[in-house]
């Protein structure tokens, strides 16, 4: 572990550390930025109310249109002078929402980016590849300081240039990739095309997230790269990559509940949830200083794990992996369907590869779906007869895993277009009209 104090903590002790630093935070939102104050005037409450952690419920809830409402930089906590770092998420509409980062609170953010990189058993002996973006984009940068932190040595590679990747994951022996799960795929697709054998190198763990994956992708991408393939989550608005990660056991992400407090809500009713139950993830950010963060709704879905305690040793809560959106979810026909089902169906057919594009549109009032699923190389030169018989087991398989009708259409390998960061998977037609 990295920080072995404060990751198997006694729960007691956390309690009661995580409600001092809330009263702190609060203290600070409600007197630097008007926002907070204005919004806890509106619900009745002030930081004289908030004694311990179990009052954080009277608290109210802050969404990304109130993050986006204060664009650039007015849910900023501390003066222009301390910000030593700007990122920004990346938004498919509007503007973005702005995060400001004091030097305490990149120094904080490493240290969950190491510890991320401990769960997976890195220390100050390996090479950490960074595949996820530099930029706006808290992905890079957050686990180069990360992997600095630890001691080991970080590799800047950002995303794309994949033969290089290859190249300098080989002659250099990293032993630890950071990128998204889809972009994995996608560096041992191309080593293929290259005739390099990956399964030979020093690789034992990769960092993958940012996206949504399944557990069946976990499995392919553990089939084709020789590492332990781990779930990060994290998010540029608390933070970025390392809010959470999982250990070696593989069952659940560790929330660094030190500096991020979790909640579980009922998306509709705005109710918390208890453990076990699923629903939206909230997340207060307990150390932070730049942009303080209440009660911020993620849209995220997943639930808090009630399994007791990790054989690893950390004491820390779980959140199980991430389970879709509150709002990507489409809406077809009536039935919910999330990405991650069809990817799930995909993973386990045989002559497909996990890379495909949903297509929904609407022909008069009917919504319609269409699915572009990739074949293999040789499947796709094979009989039609064989391709058809394809096109109806996964009808079939999509039909019975999530009561939809869709379109399958098979083409070529390597026509659906790679993405170097976070894979596009679904293009929603009906609102572009
Ligand atoms: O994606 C930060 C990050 C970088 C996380 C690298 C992990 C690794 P944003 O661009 O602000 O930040 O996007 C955050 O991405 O609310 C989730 O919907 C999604 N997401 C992040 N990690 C995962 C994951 C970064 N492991 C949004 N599984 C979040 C599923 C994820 N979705």
């Amino acid at each position: 572990m990295f920080n072995a104090q404060a990751e198997t903590m006694p729960t007691g002790e956390l309690r009661k550390l995580q409600g001092q630093r809330l009263r702190a935070v609060v203290e600070r939102a409600y007197d630097h930025v008007p926002f907070y104050r204005a919004k806890m005037q509106a619900q009745g409450v002030t930081p004289d109310d908030i004694r311990s952690i179990e009052d954080l419920p009277r608290l109210p809830f802050i969404t990304k249109t109130d993050f986006r409402d204060q664009y650039p930089f007015g849910m900023f906590g501390v003066p222009q002078k301390e910000i030593v770092r700007i990122h920004a998420s990346s938004g498919t509409t509007g503007k973005p929402t702005v995060s400001g980062y004091t030097q305490a609170d990149i120094d904080n953010w490493a240290e969950c980016a190491a510890r991320s990189l401990a769960c997976g058993g890195a220390t100050a002996e390996d090479t950490v590849q960074v595949a996820y973006g530099y930029g706006l984009f808290t992905g890079g940068l957050g686990m180069h300081y990360g992997a600095e932190k630890l001691g080991a040595a970080a590799l800047p590679m950002s995303a794309g240039n994949t033969e290089k990747q290859i190249m300098l994951m080989k002659d250099f022996n990293v032993t630890v990739l950071c990128c998204t799960p889809s972009y994995a795929l996608q560096i041992a697709e191309v080593a293929a095309a290259m005739g390099i054998d990956l399964m030979t190198l020093p690789l034992k763990s990769g960092h993958f997230g940012a996206e949504p994956w399944t557990e069946a992708m976990r499995q392919h991408i553990e089939q084709v790269l020789p590492l332990k393939a781990l779930d990060i989550y994290g998010l540029s608005e608390v933070a970025g990559p390392g809010v959470a990660n999982e250990c070696l056991e593989q069952n659940g992400l560790h929330v660094f509940e030190d500096h991020f407090y979790p909640e579980i809500i009922d998306p509709v009713t705005d109710t918390p949830l208890p453990d076990g139950e699923k629903g939206e993830l909230v997340f207060t950010c307990l150390t932070k200083e730049g942009v303080p963060l209440i009660r911020y709704r993620t849209r995220d879905i997943t639930l808090l794990l009630n399994e007791g305690p990790c054989p690893c040793g950390r004491t820390s809560r779980k959140i199980a992996r991430l389970m879709g959106r509150t709002d990507d979810m489409l809406i077809i026909r009536g039935v919910n369907v999330f990405p991650s089902q069809v990817e799930d169906v995909l993973v386990r057919i045989e002559g497909v590869h996990p890379q495909y594009l949903i297509i929904v549109d609407r022909q008069g009032n009917l919504d319609t779906i269409e699915i572009q699923v990739e074949v293999t190389e040789g499947l796709f030169s094979d009989e039609v007869r064989k391709l058809e018989a394809l096109r109806d087991q996964i009808h079939h398989q999509i039909k019975t895993m999530l009561n939809v009708s869709a379109k399958i259409t098979l083409v070529e390998p390597k026509t659906i277009e790679r993405s170097l960061g976070k894979a596009k998977r679904v293009q929603d037609r009906r609102t572009l009209s």
